[in-house]
Parts: structure tokens; sequence; C-alpha cells
């Protein structure tokens, strides 16, 4: 198979052996993001598809997400950094019963490696875990990442708690994972988030955008 098939099919098959000299190899031609955006990315897509319609078990979708975390960390060292640090800093949990956090921790990498300090708290995290520890790092804003549809009820159920603790106004709202829609957190939940600002991110560098906006 060309690499990038190759590449792709590690993550489907859940296939580690050769893994890093696949991802060298790519290296050589492409930087470490396009390698995740248009590669890595695509597979674990087809991973999602085909556990979604049942021709995959769980295990094997585990499987991939190790194998997924294992490219991620390699490519990591390869990833460019800028120079400034402390642009601002940002708490970053996947919320309470989700224990998906692929996602989440790309937009670590991607806010760390560009000035922002993250504390990422991990995964299933109830939101007074999440707002003591904005509170104790005195957060410049929370990010909350969920894939599931009923993570998206929980985040709303967050910003809820929020305005009622009178904290909507102190910590501004990134949201993402791939359950939410743009129209379910601009439309819907900023509704209800009055007095507070909530934002959508689909992926990591829409989640840097808004960081860079959040602090200006
Ligand atoms: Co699960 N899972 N899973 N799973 N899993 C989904 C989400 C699902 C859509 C699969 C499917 O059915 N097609 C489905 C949800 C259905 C629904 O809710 N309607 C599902 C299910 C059902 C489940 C279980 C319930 C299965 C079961 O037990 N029967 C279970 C849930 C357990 C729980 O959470 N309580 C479960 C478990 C698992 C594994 C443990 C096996 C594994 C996760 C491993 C891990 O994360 N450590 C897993 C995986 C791998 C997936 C799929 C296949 C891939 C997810 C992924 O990592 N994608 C997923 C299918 C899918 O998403 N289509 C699926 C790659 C990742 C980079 O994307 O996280 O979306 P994502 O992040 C993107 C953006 O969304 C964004 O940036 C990233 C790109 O740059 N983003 C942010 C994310 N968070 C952000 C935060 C931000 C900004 C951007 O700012 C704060």
């Amino acid at each position: 198979l060309p690499l990038d098939e190759r590449l792709e099919r590690r993550i489907i098959d859940g296939e580690r052996t050769g893994l890093e000299a696949d991802l060298d190899e790519a290296l050589g031609s492409r930087d470490a993001i396009a390698i995740i955006n248009d590669t890595l990315l695509s597979g674990m897509k087809t991973v999602g598809d085909l556990f979604g319609s049942g021709q995959m078990q769980l295990p094997f979708v585990l499987q991939s997400a190790e194998v997924m975390k294992a490219a991620v960390a390699h490519l990591e060292p390869h990833m460019e950094k800028s120079d400034g640090a402390g642009k601002g800093t940002i708490v970053l949990a996947t919320v309470k019963g989700d224990v998906h956090d692929i996602g989440k921790n790309l937009v670590d990498i991607i806010l760390s490696n560009n000035g922002y300090t993250v504390v990422n708290l991990g995964i299933k995290q109830p939101i007074n875990a999440i707002l003591d520890a904005a509170e104790q790092h005195n957060a410049d804003a929370i990010g909350m990442s969920g894939l599931l549809v009923k993570s998206t009820v929980i985040m709303k159920d967050n910003l809820a708690e929020m305005l009622q603790r009178g904290m909507a106004t102190r910590f501004p709202v990134l949201l993402g994972g791939a359950a939410l829609t743009r129209s379910y957190v601009e439309d819907d939940l900023r509704d209800l988030y009055e007095g507070g600002e909530v934002h959508y991110a689909r992926d990591a560098f829409e989640g840097l955008s808004l960081m860079d906006r959040v602090m200006t």
C-alpha cells in the first residue's frame, strides 16, 4: 500500500508494528499536523463509522485509539512551537461520564505548543472539579470536550450551573467534540448563557484561534 493508505490502515486495524517507521517516512514530505489531520483522523473516522454500523467491536475501537495516541505522541516533538510563552491559562477537561480524550489531548498539544498553559484535568470531570481548578489556577478560560450525545446535555447543565453560581462572567467557555454542532452552541447554548461567553471549536485549531480572541 502507498504510505498514506498504510498509515490510515494502521489506525483502522489497530496495528502498531511499524507505525513509527511509517510516520518518520511521512514526516519527510509533510508536517506532523498535516499527517494527523489528513491521514490519521480519517482513519479514526472510518473506525467510528464501522463501530456505528456494527461492523467493529469495542475492543478493536480501543486498539485503534491506542495506535492513534501512539502516533500523536510520536509526532508531537515534530510540531512547530511558538516562542511566546505565558499567553494565558485554560482548564481543559472531558465532561462527566465521557471517556473520550484523543481530541481533548490534541487541543492540549496545540494550545501548549502555541504559548498557552493548559491544565488538563483528564476525563469524566464533574463541573465542580472544573470550576475548582479554574479558580485555583486563575484560568482565563475553561475548555470542555465531549463526544457522546449525552455530553452535549452535560455541557448545557454545566453552563447552567456556572450561571447559577455567578461564574459565567468570569470564565469564557470553549466547547468541542464530535457530538456538538455549531448551531447548538452558538444559538441554543448562547441563548441560555446570558452574560457569559461560550464558543464552539470545530477542531483544535479553531480552539487556538478562539483562545487568541478570548485573550485580546
Ligand atoms: Co466511543 N463513541 N464510545 N470510544 N468513539 C463515539 C464518540 C461514537 C460516535 C461512535 C459511533 O457510534 N459511531 C459513539 C457516540 C454515539 C452517541 O453518543 N450518540 C461512541 C460510543 C457509543 C461509545 C461507548 C458508549 C461505547 C460503549 O461502551 N458501548 C463508549 C463510551 C464510554 C463513555 O464515554 N462513558 C465509547 C468508548 C470508546 C473507546 C474507549 C473505545 C474509544 C475512546 C478512547 C479514548 O478517547 N481514549 C472510543 C473511540 C475512539 C470513538 C471514536 C471511534 C473516535 C473518537 C476519536 O478519538 N476521534 C468515535 C467516533 C467519532 O467520533 N466519529 C466514538 C478522533 C478525535 C481527534 O476527534 O475527539 O472529535 P474528536 O476531536 C476533534 C474535534 O471534535 C475537536 O478537535 C478534534 C480535532 O482537532 N475537539 C475540540 C474535541 N474536543 C475539543 C475541545 C475543544 C476544541 C476542540 O475546546 C475545549
